[in-house]
This record gives C-alpha cells, sequence and structure tokens, in this order.
C-alpha cells in the first residue's frame, strides 16, 4: 500500500469517523434514511462541504449536493458520491466512504491548486439502502427520472407517505422534473466491496464490472389466528407455516438456479413479519420480503414463477390463503462504463496499485445513475468481506488509495472528456 498519496488520509478518515459517530446508540450503526439522525448526519455534510468550497443545495429528489463550478462550465458536470444512510445495525462504511472520498477529491484538488474544466458535484444520494416506505435508491431514482407517483405513494409502518418524508428531508414531491439531470458526463462512485475477493486475494482495489439487478417481492399469509393449546393441529390456519416453507423454498430454488446460469444469481428472505406475534396464538398472517439479485434477468423470471408456484402449494397445504406476489421495486442489471473503468485502471497503474475487476452483487446508486451517463465504481478491501453489519471495516489507507486513484481518473477524465470526439474515437 502506497503511503505518499495526493491527499490527506487522516482528514478522510475523519469525516468517515465523525458520521459513524452520529448513530443510534443502542444499535451502532444506524442512521436510517429520513431520520433525526439522518439529517443531523446531513448537517455534518453540508458544513464539511461548505468549509471544502462546495456550495450546496438539496434537489428536490432529496438528494444533498456540493458544486464545485469548473472553468469551462459549459462542459458539464463530473459527479462523485455514493449514501450517507445505513441499514439497521449496519456499518461505518456502506456508502459514507464513497460520499467522504468524494468530498476529499475536491479538497485535494483545491489544495494542489487544481481548478478542473467541468464542474465537479459531490451527491449524497437520499435512501440508497432499502427505506421504511419499501424503496431503496429514493434519492438517484429521483435524478433519473424514476421516482414515479406510485412510489410517492408507499408508507412506512407508522402511516406517513414517501411523498411527505421526501418534501420533510427537503426534497419537493411536486417538482421531480427539476432533480432529472441531462449535464452529468460521468458518474464516479467508491464502495466497500461487501466482499471477500480484494482482501482474500491481496489486491488494492476492484474496478467494477457490473452490477446485479434487484427485485424485491412481497409475499404475504392469511391463516387465521388462534389458541395455541387448545387448537387442534388438524384444524389450524397458521400462515407462519406457510411462509417457513417458503424460506425453505427461496433458498433451495436460489442454489439450484446459481448452478444452473452463467450468471450471478441470489435471492433472500430479510424480512419476516408475523402477527400477531404471541408465543400463544396460532399465527394469522404472515409477510415476507424476498431479495432476488442476479446478472441474468431471464432467471429472475424463473425463478418467480417457481416460488409462485411453490408458495401456493405450501399455503393449500397449511390451508391458508396467499395474496398475489407484490414487486415492491426493481432494476435492470447495468455494465460499467468501459471509458471510465479504463481511467481508474490507469489511475492505480500510476499509483503502483493493484487492481482487479469485479462484478458486484451489491446494489448502488451507481446503477440508476448509469442510465443517464458514463457510470463506473472502484471497490476497496472490506475486512472479512462483512458489511451490513457493525464489525464492517475498511482500513483508512485502504480508502485513501481508493480515493487517490478516484482523483487520478477524475483529472484524466476532465481533459479526456473535454476534447470534442475525434474520427479515430469514434472507431474505438
Ligand atoms: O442492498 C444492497 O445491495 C446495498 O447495500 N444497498
Ligand atoms: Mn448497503
Ligand atoms: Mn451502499
Amino acid at each position: 500500500m502506497k503511503a505518499n498519496l495526493p491527499l490527506d488520509a487522516d482528514r478522510l478518515w475523519s469525516d468517515v469517523m465523525a458520521l459513524a459517530d452520529i448513530t443510534d446508540p443502542a444499535r451502532p450503526y444506524t442512521r436510517r434514511s429520513f431520520t433525526a439522525l439522518f439529517l443531523e448526519g446531513r448537517e455534518l455534510l453540508v458544513k464539511r462541504f461548505a468549509e471544502a468550497g462546495l456550495t450546496t443545495h438539496i434537489d428536490t429528489a432529496g438528494n444533498l449536493i456540493g458544486r464545485l463550478d469548473g472553468t469551462n462550465p459549459a462542459l458539464g458536470v463530473i459527479a462523485l458520491g455514493s449514501h450517507s444512510d445505513t441499514v439497521p445495525s449496519g456499518g461505518r462504511f456502506d456508502g459514507i466512504a464513497g460520499v467522504a472520498t468524494g468530498l476529499e477529491v475536491v479538497r485535494a484538488l483545491r489544495d494542489a491548486g487544481i481548478r478542473l474544466a467541468h464542474s465537479i458535484e459531490v451527491v449524497d444520494f437520499l435512501a440508497e439502502e432499502p427505506s421504511e416506505y419499501g424503496l431503496s435508491c429514493v434519492g438517484s431514482r429521483g435524478m433519473v427520472g424514476l421516482l414515479d407517483g406510485k412510489m410517492l405513494e408507499l408508507t412506512e409502518p407508522g402511516g406517513e407517505k414517501l411523498r411527505d418524508a421526501l418534501r420533510r428531508v427537503g426534497g419537493d414531491p411536486d417538482r421531480l422534473d427539476t432533480a432529472r439531470r441531462d449535464d452529468i458526463r460521468a458518474f464516479l462512485e467508491l464502495h466497500i466491496e461487501q466482499g471477500i475477493v480484494l482482501e482474500s486475494q491481496s489486491i488494492d482495489l476492484g474496478i467494477v464490472t457490473s452490477i446485479v439487478g434487484i427485485r424485491r417481492i412481497e409475499v404475504i399469509f392469511d391463516g387465521a389466528a388462534d389458541h395455541a393449546g387448545t387448537t387442534p393441529l388438524g384444524l389450524r390456519h397458521d400462515a407462519l407455516v406457510a411462509a417457513a416453507r417458503t424460506v425453505a423454498s427461496v433458498r433451495d430454488v436460489a442454489e439450484q438456479l446459481a448452478a444452473e446460469t452463467s450468471g450471478y444469481f441470489v435471492a433472500t428472505v430479510g424480512i419476516l413479519n408475523v402477527e400477531p406475534n404471541a408465543s400463544n396464538v396460532v399465527p394469522g398472517r404472515c409477510r415476507l420480503v424476498i431479495d432476488v439479485r442476479t446478472t441474468h434477468l431471464a432467471t429472475t423470471a424463473r425463478f418467480v414463477e417457481i416460488i409462485d408456484r411453490a408458495s401456493t402449494e405450501h399455503a393449500v397445504a397449511a390451508k391458508v390463503t396467499r395474496a398475489a406476489l407484490t414487486t415492491l421495486s426493481e432494476g435492470s442489471p447495468v455494465t460499467c462504463d468501459p471509458v471510465l473503468r479504463d481511467a481508474l485502471h490507469q489511475g492505480a497503474q500510476s499509483l503502483g496499485l493493484s487492481a482487479t475487476d469485479l462484478a458486484s452483487g451489491a446494489g448502488h446508486d451507481a446503477a440508476f445513475m448509469s442510465r443517464i451517463c458514463p457510470s463506473a465504481m472502484i471497490f476497496v478491501p472490506c475486512r472479512n468481506g462483512k458489511s451490513h453489519a457493525p464489525e464492517e471495516w475498511s482500513d483508512r489507507d485502504e480508502i485513501a488509495a481508493g480515493a487517490a486513484v478516484m482523483l487520478q481518473a477524475l483529472k484524466a477524465l476532465d481533459r479526456s472528456l473535454a476534447r470534442p470526439a475525434t474520427s479515430s474515437d469514434e472507431t474505438k
């Protein structure tokens, strides 16, 4: 790992740790989107963005954007960033490392007296993690025009609508058209790998090739709440029995399809709500959410078809009913831009850092940003591949190395994207 990087690793680290301190103390590290803690984290970011010379605003999709005009603003924007919200009892680096890196890159340019031709924007996207409203990537969907009216009507368990929550954090659900961007020429996101490849192979950085498409599906079983002691087993309508067997089917079918498909395929049930959730009551209702990820959309369609059939069979066997499967959200798999990936590889090489191509099994804002501009991601190692858990860890120097590569790539792209495409470029 190189020490003499063209930026301030301690300053970058202090941003990451300062955000980590803003957590639900009972569930480190938790800073859920739309909460008071999230807004406290945003206040910190606004302050540090401003100290770095960025003008800040919240766009109507709720994204925090810090901007530094370029010497030739007509060229458009190169955007950097990620997200500052966490999963419940998550880590200190998922998302945060990417926002802090964008900020440090801007400060490093300032310290070096460098003013790029493109304007630079550092973005903290709203609610990248699946929020309490059941939707992920709220801000980046908004920036690319995919945050629709139906999504805005989603509610969290307390009944608040997403549209009202969006307004509460500074967005404007009635003017989402102004959040859509057509002036961003490139988007770069640094993220912890959330996997074990880089650490296990002692590679400094991952350059992401593709990002999985994620589909989240809700399944509801309705049976009959009954006395756990006096209701004979043969007369029960136990919704949890049908749900539990469906959870097992999700895992079995996922393993079968993952073995059959050449691409990447996983499926997980991470949410299981049981009503009334009492030890002495036969569960009357069960809700589960399936998270399906793949680089191969046809496999998702097959998975849904098999699970639709299997969950119906489990419902019949348990003498309960199963509502129609509801798709809560879905996104297609995307490939990262080859020109940006090459700039990241060149950046790593110029700093004597090792880098390898890597697919992402995690979803990211970059997947949505790739719909409006060339986008790419750089991964830094993640101890034991652990993420979405308090043990999540990435070293100060590992993040700084990733930031330095991003800085190198940004300077190169600022030059290459400013050049009008020549006929030879077109043939490339
Ligand atoms: O769930 C994901 O893949 C991301 O961490 N939000
Ligand atoms: Mn995450
Ligand atoms: Mn993330």
